[in-house]
């Protein structure tokens, strides 16, 4: 076959670089002309099969045509690019990619993360370590373990959102305290801040998710002058150098005594009136506070008789809206980039 394959390898040569020489349309199809049309080169190829020797003849029209297929998929191929190239160059005659672009919108912190940075920055200071785990836990760290036995009256709205039989998303940080306590011997000085889910119709004030941050002091002769001590620290380093801390007697099942506590409002300072954020009280309320229940700390292998603690839990919303004056607590979770851009 060397006759004929060396006649189709040299003229495949010239076809190609015809194609890759060809600047527009009109070029490839008078390309195509030359090479593939009715009279050209290729067919005066196949006419002058007879004229080859008589062993090349037989198998002749296919080599051919296996060429000739080759050729019209290079073909297409150079049409393709001329396309491209040709859309590339209109593109830029209508687009001026040297003008300066859009410039990418700036996150910025969230408030609830502010405040929760300043209460860490804060609690970090005095020696405390943050913990944070999961949010879906076991019933036995929410409840059991803190003095909340199964039928006690306080699971009531907080046992809500059950993903098993046991396993519940979090009303509160509670397990990561239990969970620390379990695994470190006194003293423990620690904050667990994190979301929490609670069955609570939304309105300005209430949201189902939410966040907390708690806070937990075991040791040997800790007492509630500690955590006076440590809460009007926080607040100070929150909302200003005046505040002060106030608790009022309450109930909670893992804490004995139990107290609430309010902070100095820090839109009116305390002097009342018709303050909208406290109501005219001049008290912010912030959340619960108490000494660990004895039997919490029983069940944690702590001696009651050798050790004493402290804990707390505040709700970070509560405190981001009083510090920053918003009017809605669904503005933390909207995500408008007009109301978050304001805290960069
Ligand atoms: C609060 C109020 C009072 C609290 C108690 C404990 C633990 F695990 F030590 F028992 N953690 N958090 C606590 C105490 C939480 O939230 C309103």
């Amino acid at each position: 076959m060397s006759e004929l394959t060396g006649k189709l390898d040299e003229l495949r040569g010239r076809f190609d670089a015809a194609l890759t020489a060809a600047s527009d349309d009109r070029a490839l199809e008078e390309a195509r002309i030359a090479y593939l049309g009715r009279s050209g080169e290729v067919t005066l190829l196949r006419r002058s099969i007879g004229q080859l020797p008589a062993g090349e003849r037989p198998g002749a029209g296919k080599i051919i045509n296996d060429v000739v297929e080759a050729m019209e998929a290079a073909l297409e191929e150079a049409r393709t690019r001329l396309q491209l190239r040709a859309f590339d160059e209109d593109l830029a005659q209508r687009i001026d990619v040297t003008f300066p672009s859009v410039a990418p919108m700036r996150g910025s912190i969230h408030p609830i993360r502010r405040v929760l940075e300043d209460i860490c920055t804060f609690f970090e200071r005095h020696g405390f370590a943050v913990v944070v785990g999961p949010e879906i836990e076991p019933d036995y760290y929410n409840f059991d373990a803190l003095n909340i036995p199964p039928e006690h009256p306080a699971r009531e709205g907080f046992d809500s959102f059950y993903i098993t039989d046991t396993l519940l998303l979090r009303p509160h940080t509670s397990p990561m305290q239990v969970r620390t306590m379990q695994q470190h011997r006194p003293p423990v000085a620690i904050i667990a801040p994190g979301r929490c889910y609670r069955r609570d119709a939304v309105d300005a004030r209430h949201s189902f998710m939410f966040h907390q941050c708690e806070g937990l002091l075991v040791g040997e002769q800790v007492h509630f002058g500690h955590l006076k001590g440590m809460l009007t620290g926080m607040c100070r380093a929150l909302f200003g150098p005046d505040q002060s801390v106030r608790f009022r007697p309450s109930y909670f099942p893992f804490t004995e005594p139990s107290a609430e506590v309010d902070t100095t409002c820090p839109t009116c300072h305390n002097i009342g009136g018709p303050c909208r954020m406290c109501g005219g009280s001049g008290w912010i309320e912030l959340g619960g506070a108490g000494m660990v229940h004895p039997n919490v700390l029983h069940e944690m292998n702590y001696d009651p008789d050798v050790y004493s603690g402290w804990a707390f839990g505040f709700g970070l919303e509560r405190m981001a809206i009083v510090r920053y004056d918003i009017d809605d607590i669904r503005r933390f979770f909207e995500n408008d980039p007009d109301f978050l851009a304001q805290f960069a």
